[in-house]
This record gives C-alpha cells, sequence and structure tokens, in this order.
C-alpha cells in the first residue's frame, strides 16, 4: 500500500526494524548517517536501498527537517555506495519515491540504486 508522505514517523516500520538490528538485511555499507542493503526484490541486476540513520519519512520530510551535516553525510554515503560498487560506469540510476502518488511503500527515507543493465529512458 502506498503511503502519505506526511505522516508521522513509524517506528516500527520495516526499515526502523532493520536499522535496530530486529530484521537482518544484506548490508553493504554503513556509517554514522547511512546504511546501504540489497533490496530483497530486485528489479534490476544490481538494486541496493539507502536510507539515512535519522527517522524521516520521505524526502519531503528529510528535505525540510534534517540537519544539513545528515543531509551531506546521507548525500555522500549514496555516492560511495554506488562509487564501492564500481558502478559509476556505465552507470547507475537513483530513485527516491515520495507519497502516494510515487507509490511510495515503506515509510521510512530511501534512495533506490538500480545498475548492472540499460535502464532506458526514464519512465514518469
Ligand atoms: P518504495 O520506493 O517504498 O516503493 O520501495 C520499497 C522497496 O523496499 C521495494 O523495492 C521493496 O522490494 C523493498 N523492501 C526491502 O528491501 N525489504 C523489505 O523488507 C521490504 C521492502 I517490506
Amino acid at each position: 500500500m502506498p503511503i502519505d508522505a506526511t505522516l508521522p514517523y513509524d517506528d516500527d516500520n520495516i526499515f526502523a526494524r532493520i536499522l535496530r538490528g530486529e530484521i537482518p538485511a544484506k548490508t553493504v555499507y554503513e556509517d554514522e548517517f547511512a546504511l546501504a542493503f540489497h533490496d530483497i526484490n530486485p528489479q534490476a541486476p544490481t538494486h541496493l536501498l539507502v536510507i539515512p540513520k535519522g527517522r524521516y519519512v520521505s524526502w519531503d520530510d528529510f528535505s525540510a527537517r534534517a540537519e544539513d551535516r545528515e543531509i551531506a553525510g546521507f548525500v555522500r554515503a549514496v555516492g560511495h555506495v554506488a562509487r564501492e560498487a564500481g558502478l559509476v560506469e556505465p552507470g547507475y540510476r537513483l530513485l527516491a519515491n515520495c507519497g502516494i502518488n510515487s507509490h511510495q511503500e515503506v515509510p521510512h527515507l530511501h534512495v533506490h540504486i538500480f545498475a548492472g543493465r540499460p535502464l532506458g529512458p526514464m519512465l514518469a
């Protein structure tokens, strides 16, 4: 079910539980600001998710409330994960769904990294 990006943060959401170590994930990177792991239902040969450590529902919530250091740390983590995975050449796609019309399903901000095949033109 798509979620409303303006809802209050739900501490029981699946990514909060992964951050607390209550549910396993195939983690590829972790630092002060971010955790990155393989998506359980990959849509490309490489499909990673990068999530901030902070309690943010969506891109909207994060961009409005996060401290500058959290935003910088998260953006750097996304780039680092892509570089470390060897994705810069021939390239990758980032996607962050926000709210009902985007079909965001997990109410903790996540950036998808897709790579490993030609991804075609963006679909709107
Ligand atoms: P979305 O942007 O909220 O639609 O994407 C949610 C993603 O989270 C989706 O690609 C799921 O396969 C993925 N996911 C996951 O990796 N682990 C989980 O336990 C659950 C969803 I639930």
